[in-house]
């Protein structure tokens, strides 16, 4: 790798990808691999830390690093490896976790939101700690992630910031990267919560290898308003909203000229239009998906902890140094 900028990001293991993923991070991931050095992870101990059944869990990381390689990410340019290959990650949790104070884990958000889903544990209270680690590893400068994620990476940059003060100027403060667009795409089927992998209802979202009779189908379905108009406004009209931006993004048109457009043409044609829009967008996806074999994956994510081992490596030393540890 050259001098350029850092960036990390991960996603978990824990069921397909969707659309919100695809935009609020994906597609970062893909199109910052122009300008800096990426290092992508399957964040598998991540996705440990709620009920998951270990017979189904090794075909699942296999299938996300799959999908990642199809959405884009191009392992000739970018690191891509699952996490749990690479032990620095927990070593450097372990070492975070001593300046990191229990009050402000137990005030994230999601911590509260799935103690309270999938039951208490250690490991989910201290979540934000490995994700810290997982940034500062490699002191990369920029973090692509949806908003949901906006807490988490305050908390790695009062991390970074405590350990620096304390230890010494270590870790550069790294930056959250976020779309204008899509950094929050809400469920097809409750625009006020967010598209999530782990909502019991498939109809909520599109998952990057739909096909596009599926698309279809979950797109008509889609909770809107009584009201008969397309516009922009999230306040009266947030079913129509998240649909405009998934159509904008998609097909690559502004929002301004899909509602000059589609204003008064009626919701079910929108939703057609919105619809066959995704599915061209997705088709590369698709294509691509098919065209990967498992045994592939796992030689190039095997490959990938390799060179992220001996990366990592040199990356612990100055840092166990600072702590008077090595
Ligand atoms: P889970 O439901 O298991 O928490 P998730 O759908 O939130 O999963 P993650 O693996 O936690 O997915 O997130 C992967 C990336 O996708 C993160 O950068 C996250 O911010 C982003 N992301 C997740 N959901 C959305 C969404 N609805 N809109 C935009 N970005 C999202
Ligand atoms: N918590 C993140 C996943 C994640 C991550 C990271 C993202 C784990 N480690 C490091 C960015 C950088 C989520 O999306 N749920």
């Amino acid at each position: 790798m050259t001098d350029r900028k850092r960036v990390f990001s991960g996603v978990q293991p824990t069921g397909n990808l969707h659309i919100g993923n695809y935009i609020g991070a994906f597609r970062n991931w893909v199109s910052m691999q122009e300008d800096y050095d990426c290092i992508y992870n399957v964040v598998d101990l991540h996705a440990m830390t709620v009920p998951y059944d270990p017979s189904t869990f090794r075909a699942e990381r296999i299938h996300l690093a799959k999908l990642i390689m199809a959405a884009g990410v191009d392992t000739d340019r970018s690191l891509l490896y699952f996490q749990s290959d690479v032990p620095h990650h927990a070593e450097l949790a372990w070492i975070l976790s001593t300046i990191t104070g229990i009050g402000q884990l137990e005030r994230m958000t999601q911590y509260k939101e799935k103690s309270d889903r999938a039951g208490q544990n250690l490991g989910l209270l201290s979540y934000p700690v490995l994700m810290a680690a997982d940034i500062l590893l490699y002191k990369v400068h920029a973090v692509p992630v949806g908003d949901d994620q906006t807490q988490h990476l305050e908390l790695t940059r009062d991390v970074a910031e405590r350990f620096n003060h304390r230890f010494g100027e270590v870790f550069p403060i790294p930056e959250r990267i976020t779309p204008e667009i899509g950094a929050r795409i809400m469920s097809l089927q409750d625009p006020f919560s967010k598209m999530s992998k782990s909502d019991p209802n498939e109809k909520s979202r599109i998952l990057l290898d739909d096909d596009p009779a599926a698309i279809l189908k979950k797109v008509k379905s889609a909770v809107t308003d009584s009201d008969r108009y397309v516009r922009y406004d999230w306040e009266e009209k947030a079913g129509i909203s998240n649909l405009l931006e998934l159509f904008s993004v998609f097909s690559g048109r502004s929002i301004d000229s899909l509602v000059e457009e589609y204003h008064d043409a009626g919701y079910g044609t929108f939703k057609i239009a919105a619809a066959e829009a995704i599915a061209e967008g997705l088709a590369p996806v698709r294509e691509r998906m098919a065209s990967i074999g498992d045994g592939d994956v796992m030689s190039i994510m095997a490959r990938g902890a390799e060179v992220a081992q001996e990366k990592a490596e040199q990356e612990m030393k100055p840092i166990r140094a600072a702590v008077g540890l090595g």
